[in-house]
């Protein structure tokens, strides 16, 4: 019998509690170690739910782990992995998306390095939480590196159709990312298709930078807002305003939602 871990049971009751929440996305070959704990206190206390850990790019699990453990140290929310591949497991972290790049042209996203990572995930114990990931839009560098054919904004019904798959596969979260950085985030329309027709939790990111944006996200359906490039200006006065800007819109979208409007 597949159980729920205690990360996905937790992340499911902020969710329940606050209608929508953010995490925070902390790119480790663009932080010291001391950065990402600072930057991780300072998401914690703004209200973010956990810190998430990857890039796109990350080749080094020393790096991974000089990162993670300096994030453990600093913060008492999950760290979740958010690997580009199979270097980025560490065994510091709480959990992991275990996650599938669902519309890659390689199945060396979709399945290879899943099956070459599951024993290891097994061996560290640690919480496979299952994802599936639909690069759309721009799709940024994870759509180059995981060869996706991103989806195009003016087609929501294929992020549709591919999350519907994701859910009748036995995923229990989806991710529309249009790609770190991106100019334009995941359009409402694209994400209220999907909260209509999906039960499983969505989550959104990429280009999220206003309180206006995220609140959009949120009020469109997203249940999970993800931010990472808000976090890298590098003064800590300056991210505390982002992401304070960012998680009010988020409750504020989840509100409005609640209440029909
Ligand atoms: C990227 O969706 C995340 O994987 C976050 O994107 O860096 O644009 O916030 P940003």
């Amino acid at each position: 019998m597949v159980s729920v871990g205690k990360v996905e049971e937790y992340i499911l009751r902020r969710i329940g509690d606050e209608g929508a929440i953010h995490m925070a996305l902390i790119d480790p070959e663009k932080v010291t170690p001391e950065l990402a704990a600072l930057l991780s206190q300072e998401s914690e206390a703004s209200g973010s739910s956990a810190i998430m850990v990857g890039g796109t790019t990350l080749a080094s699990t020393e790096l991974l782990n000089d990162i993670v453990k300096a994030i453990k140290r600093s913060v008492k929310i999950p760290v979740i992995l958010f690997p580009n591949n199979v270097t980025g497991i560490s065994e510091y972290a709480d959990a992991i998306w275990f996650m599938s790049l669902l519309n890659s042209a390689d199945p060396y996203f979709i399945f290879g390095a899943q099956a070459l990572a599951a024993p290891l995930i097994k061996k560290m114990g640690l919480e496979a939480i299952p994802l599936g990931y639909i690069i759309v839009g721009e799709g940024g560098s994870a759509g180059v590196i995981g060869k996706a054919c991103p989806i195009p904004y003016n087609k929501p019904e294929l992020a549709v159709a591919h999350a519907l798959a994701a859910q009748f596969l036995g995923m229990r979260f989806v991710y529309l990312e249009a790609g770190s950085g991106a100019s334009k985030p995941v359009p409402a329309e694209m994400i209220r298709m999907t909260r209509e027709t999906v039960d499983v939790k969505i989550i959104v990111g990429g280009g999220i930078k206003t309180r206006e944006q995220a609140e959009r996200a949120a009020k469109a359906g997203a249940d999970i807002v993800v931010t990472g490039t808000i976090l890298e200006s590098g003064q800590r006065e300056g991210v505390r305003a982002k992401l304070n800007e960012i998680i009010e819109g988020i409750r504020k979208g989840a509100k409005s939602r609640s209440r029909g409007f």
